[in-house]
């Protein structure tokens, strides 16, 4: 009887080794949700903080913060490159200004804080993801689950890679294949394109939805057409006027963005057109009638977008200003970034 205790105890250890063995081979390579434990206890703690913190002064952190993950996942994966600023970002021609300071800031406030208390053990693009998460669900959207142990990158994004970030000019067709470049489906497609239920959008990118420019196809409700163009007539100089995302409920996660779809009061072709293709309409109508599908789909397409390409293991490093690579790479043009040519 001593002897098969003994025994189930000494197959139960050896299972909990090949358990914890197999667990800590993923580690090295890939992502855990407990990366940062032990090296980082206070690390969820500080985010949230400063995320709630950030919000309550200005809730545009949120789809700021969204708007970044994006912009820095689809290049070239989720290495916080977006974030690196260099020698030209003055000489830069396409303005910047669309990413937002009050997220980029944050990022950077938080990495400071987390580094203070544990050392240089998490990078930023870790932050990025996790300042998202917490910033959405202030928000009133979903939460989503963040597995971590992302590396920084150490230098931008190529031009070429940038400029694969879809433009709100496309139709449905193109942008199934710019997310089908990138591994992401039309559930994807659908499901990311309403993050375009909170923030702005400047007018320069949307002037091809009203006259004397107008193109009705995809249509577009002539009264909120006649509304953007009297709005944008006082956008002097260019691009300091801003029109929200979501005419319902501009600050808010939810699903008003496929309402305003079914009314034609999309701001871009690239959102309004989902509604007409037959590769995105039902699931866009789906969208509309039910935020809990939305949620559901929306939850699971941010994990797979937040670990596109990721440097993990020994790859890249641990950046310990999220602006700036550790050792400048020579010769290359670190202000020449995604953040800066995704203006439009
Ligand atoms: C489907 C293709 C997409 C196109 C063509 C597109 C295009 C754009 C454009 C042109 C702007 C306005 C920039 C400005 O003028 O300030 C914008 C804003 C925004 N986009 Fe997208 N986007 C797309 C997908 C996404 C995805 C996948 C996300 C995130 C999951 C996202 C999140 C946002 C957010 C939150 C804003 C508002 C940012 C702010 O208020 O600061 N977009 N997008
Ligand atoms: C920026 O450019 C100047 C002049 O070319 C150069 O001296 C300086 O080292 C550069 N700085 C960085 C951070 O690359
Ligand atoms: C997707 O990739 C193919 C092959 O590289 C390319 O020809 C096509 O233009 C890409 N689509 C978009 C919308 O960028
Ligand atoms: C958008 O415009 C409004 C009104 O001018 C302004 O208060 C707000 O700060 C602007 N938002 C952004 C993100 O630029
Ligand atoms: C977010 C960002 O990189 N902003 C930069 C845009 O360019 C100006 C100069 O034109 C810089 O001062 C900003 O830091």
């Amino acid at each position: 009887m001593a002897s098969r205790a003994t025994a189930t105890v000494l197959v139960l250890a050896a299972l909990i080794c090949a358990a914890q063995s197999t667990i800590s081979a993923a580690d090295a390579g890939g992502l855990s949700r407990g990366f940062h434990a032990a090296s980082c206890p206070g690390l969820e703690k500080i985010v949230g903080d400063l995320v709630a913190e950030t919000f309550r002064r200005d809730v545009g952190v949120a789809p700021a913060l969204i708007r970044i993950l994006f912009h820095d996942c689809f290049p070239q994966g989720c290495d916080a490159s977006v974030l690196l600023t260099g020698n030209n970002s003055e000489l830069n021609a396409v303005p910047n200004q669309t990413l937002r300071p009050v997220a980029l800031d944050l990022i950077e406030r938080i990495r400071a804080a987390v580094h203070a208390a544990c050392g240089p053990t998490v990078s930023c693009a870790d932050i990025t993801v996790l300042a998202t998460r917490d910033a959405l669900v202030q928000a009133g959207g979903p939460h989503f689950d963040v597995a971590l142990g992302r590396r920084d990158g150490l230098a931008p994004a190529s031009q070429d890679l940038v400029d694969t970030l879809p433009a709100p000019s496309f139709d449905v067709p193109t942008l199934i294949s710019s997310f089908g470049n990138r591994s992401l489906d039309v559930a994807d497609l659908v499901s990311l394109s309403g993050a375009h239920t909170f923030g702005v959008a400047h007018c320069p990118v949307f002037s091809d939805r009203f006259a004397p420019n107008i193109d009705l196809n995809p249509l577009i409700d002539p009264l909120f057409a006649r509304r953007l163009r009297a709005k944008c007539a006082k956008d002097v100089p260019q691009g300091t006027v801003n029109q929200t995302l979501d005419v319902r409920t501009p600050d808010v996660f939810d699903n008003k963005y496929y309402f305003d779809l079914i009314v034609r009061q999309g701001l871009f072709k690239s959102d309004q057109a989902l509604i007409d293709h037959p590769d995105t309409r039902l699931l866009t109508t789906r969208f509309a009638l039910s935020q809990s599908a939305f949620f559901r789909q929306f939850a699971m397409s941010m994990v797979k977008m937040s670990n596109m390409d990721l440097l993990t293991g020994t790859q890249g490093e641990i950046r310990q200003n999220c602006a700036v690579p550790n050792r400048r790479v020579e010769g290359i043009e670190t202000a020449n970034d995604e953040g800066h040519a995704a203006a439009m």
